[in-house]
């Protein structure tokens, strides 16, 4: 708290570049690609509380932060670069960003599930979801009308416990669904995650953006050959 040397250092405007991206998967599939361009953390963020971390760059820095406010952090400015997955740039929506490069990690589907002895015979289904902005785009674009709720977790129980008809949630081996006694129906999206940028800075700091994207990309053919 009376550490004044540490919070000035925060405060000061920094000239590099900053980067935002989330804990769990994304952190762990981002680091062996932001690796090529001599980008480390110094720190294992997973035994941190801090949420800004210099890294073996001195021009660039990391921020860990919500995945789901990845979008709106680099859509505002506050860090250049971010790392989110498509599902949740799909629910954020806007055109506020650029979207250069498919990273190909934290792959999965954005699916439609409903319990497996499901007889789906409401006119108008309750579906629960934290997608609620792709899943009203999805279920109107097929002419189905129904009722979305929103919610913020675990939204295999919503069926389970009569709250909802289905669900639309991402998947990857589908055990949990099928733990809870569902199956996917329906694919809304094949889902990887996307390097993002802020618009004014992929113009500013054209050369430093574009020479992490470029070392990036090479990372991701490695990766996919
Ligand atoms: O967890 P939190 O609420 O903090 O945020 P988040 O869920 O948005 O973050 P995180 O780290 O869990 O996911 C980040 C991104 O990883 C998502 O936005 C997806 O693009 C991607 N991804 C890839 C996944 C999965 N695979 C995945 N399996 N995100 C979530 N899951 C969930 C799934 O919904 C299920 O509940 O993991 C559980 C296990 O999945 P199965 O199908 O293997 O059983
Ligand atoms: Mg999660």
């Amino acid at each position: 708290m009376t550490d004044k040397v540490s919070n000035k250092s925060m405060l000061e405007p920094f000239d590099g570049i900053t980067i935002a991206l989330s804990k769990g998967r994304i952190l762990e599939e981002t680091l062996p690609l932001l690796a090529k361009s001599n980008i480390a953390l110094l720190e294992d963020p997973g035994k941190s509380r801090k949420l800004v971390f210099p890294t073996s760059r001195d021009d660039v820095r990391i921020l860990i932060i919500r995945a789901t406010d990845v979008p709106t952090y680099v859509e505002y400015g506050a860090a250049d670069l971010g790392v989110a997955g498509k599902d949740v740039l799909m629910e954020h929506g806007g055109d506020g960003l650029y979207e250069p490069l498919d990273l190909k990690i934290a792959v999965c589907k954005l699916m439609v599930a409903e319990p497996i002895d499901s007889q789906r015979s409401a006119s108008r289904p309750k579906v629960a979801t934290k997608f609620v902005n792709v899943a009203k785009k999805y279920f109107a674009e097929k002419g189905q009308q129904v009722e979305i709720i929103k919610l913020y977790g675990s939204m295999e129980l919503a069926p389970l416990v009569g709250l909802a008809d289905c669900i639309v949630d991402v998947v990857d081996t589908g055990s949990t669904l099928k733990a809870n006694g569902l199956m996917p129906t329906e694919l809304i999206a094949s889902i990887s995650s996307r390097l993002i940028v802020n618009k004014a800075a992929m113009k500013m700091r054209h050369q430093l953006i574009q020479d992490v994207l470029d070392q990036m990309k090479a990372a991701v053919d490695e990766a996919q050959a």
